[in-house]
């Protein structure tokens, strides 16, 4: 499944630049970076970012139990991530652990280090393992 959606991001981001130039062409981590930057300044904050995550967290808690298993995380948390993300080790994780989570690739993913980030910074790789917690 994670290397299925590797594969689908790769062609979704590669699409674009196949296409001429569009104003119209908006790269996916921009419908990203919309869908989360609620002052809409062009970039994510670490508020922005938590308040996203905070919302996915409680859509994809269905069984409301205050946690989340590796089943409804659907692959956004790989299985050596999960033994870091999960310091109590119970296998699941509460949102408090979804934020750290959350917090802890924010920071990888904003390597300038000015408490944003920006469309190319959601590109790179790190930005990506971000990306996938926010939606
Ligand atoms: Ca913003
Ligand atoms: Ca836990
Ligand atoms: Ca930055």
């Amino acid at each position: 499944m994670t290397f299925n959606r590797t594969l689908l991001l790769a062609a979704l981001l590669a699409a674009p630049l196949a296409l001429p130039v569009s104003a119209e062409a908006k790269p996916k981590t921009d419908r990203t970076i919309a869908a989360v930057d609620t002052d809409s300044d062009g970039t994510i904050d670490l508020a922005e970012v938590k308040a996203a995550a905070g919302a996915v967290f409680d859509k994809l808690e269905k069984d409301a139990d205050g946690t989340l298993d590796t089943k409804e995380l659907q692959g956004r948390v790989s299985r050596k991530d999960m033994k870091q993300a999960d310091p109590d080790n119970d296998g699941t994780l509460d949102k408090n652990e979804y934020l750290a989570l959350v917090e802890a690739r924010f920071k990888l993913a904003d390597p300038d280090n000015d408490g944003t980030i920006d469309a190319k910074e959601l590109r790179t790789p790190a930005g990506k393992a971000l990306a996938r917690l926010l939606k």
